[in-house]
């Protein structure tokens, strides 16, 4: 039976060696990789970010408690697969410009790899431009936008304009997500799905290209 208690302290903690072995010890015995993921690192994450907000952990600490999880969510990742392969649809993802939060951008990316799609991880802090000239230089067919912070919401939107400008709107399904991210605000912007979580952005991206 997995400590996820257990998970959670030692990440608020930021106790890598102890995250490292609890998540290793849950994989021995063959607890889910998404129970893992979702009621011990995600859940321990969320801690964190309130005790960021209440002044209670400061940036070093988070930057560590966050390299922890990350490390984790590598071990995970070839237990996370869906197993199910499609036609390796070309998809592009990135953390739109101002933004540095790349973890849960990550694992979408990991989600859509292992649905068979050829992901093309363009990292954080990425200017509607770029995104642009990728969907060129990948023949993309859906592109995923990222952001965790309120403040560069706007980002997504521009960089909607940008695709649109650039005239490359119709090839491409643009996908939105994030903490903050809504449906409403998908709507508002002119994107095309809003997936709350990895695994229903994986799904909702096979389902463009099906
Ligand atoms: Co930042 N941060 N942070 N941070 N940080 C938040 C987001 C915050 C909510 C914390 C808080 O105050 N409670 C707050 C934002 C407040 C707001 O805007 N309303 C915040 C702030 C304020 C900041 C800074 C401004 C702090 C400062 O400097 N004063 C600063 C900004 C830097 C910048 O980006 N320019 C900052 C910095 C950082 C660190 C660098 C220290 C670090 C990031 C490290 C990294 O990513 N490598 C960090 C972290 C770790 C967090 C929290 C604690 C955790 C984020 C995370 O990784 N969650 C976060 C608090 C929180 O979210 N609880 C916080 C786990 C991850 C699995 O979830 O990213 O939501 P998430 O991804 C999910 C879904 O959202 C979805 O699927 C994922 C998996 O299910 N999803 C998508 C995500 N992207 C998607 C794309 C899709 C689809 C679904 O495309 C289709």
């Amino acid at each position: 039976m997995a400590d996820f208690n257990a998970i959670i302290e030692a990440l608020v903690a930021c106790d890598t060696d102890k995250v490292t072995q609890l998540v290793d010890a849950a994989i021995a015995e063959k607890v889910p990789a998404t129970d893992i993921l979702n009621q011990g690192l995600i859940a321990g994450m969320d801690i964190v970010g309130e005790k960021m907000e209440n002044g209670d952990m400061f940036i070093p600490e988070v930057l560590m408690a966050a390299q922890a999880m990350g490390s984790c969510v590598e071990t995970l990742k070839p237990l996370l697969g869906e197993g199910e392969s499609t036609e390796g649809a070309s998809v592009i993802i990135g953390t739109v410009k101002g933004d540095l939060h790349d973890i849960g951008k990550n694992l979408v990316s990991m989600m859509m790899e292992s649905a068979g799609m050829a992901v093309h991880n363009l990292g954080v802090d990425i200017a509607p431009e770029d995104f642009v000239a990728e969907i060129k230089s990948k023949n993309a067919q859906i592109v995923c936008l990222s952001a965790l912070l309120t403040t560069t919401m706007p980002m997504m939107k521009q960089t909607v304009d940008a695709i649109v400008e650039s005239g490359l709107r119709d090839q491409v399904k643009i996908m939105v997500g994030g903490a903050p991210v809504t449906q409403a605000f998908c709507d508002e912007i002119g994107a095309d799905g809003f997936a709350p979580d990895a695994g229903s952005a994986a799904k909702m991206a096979k389902s463009f290209v099906a």
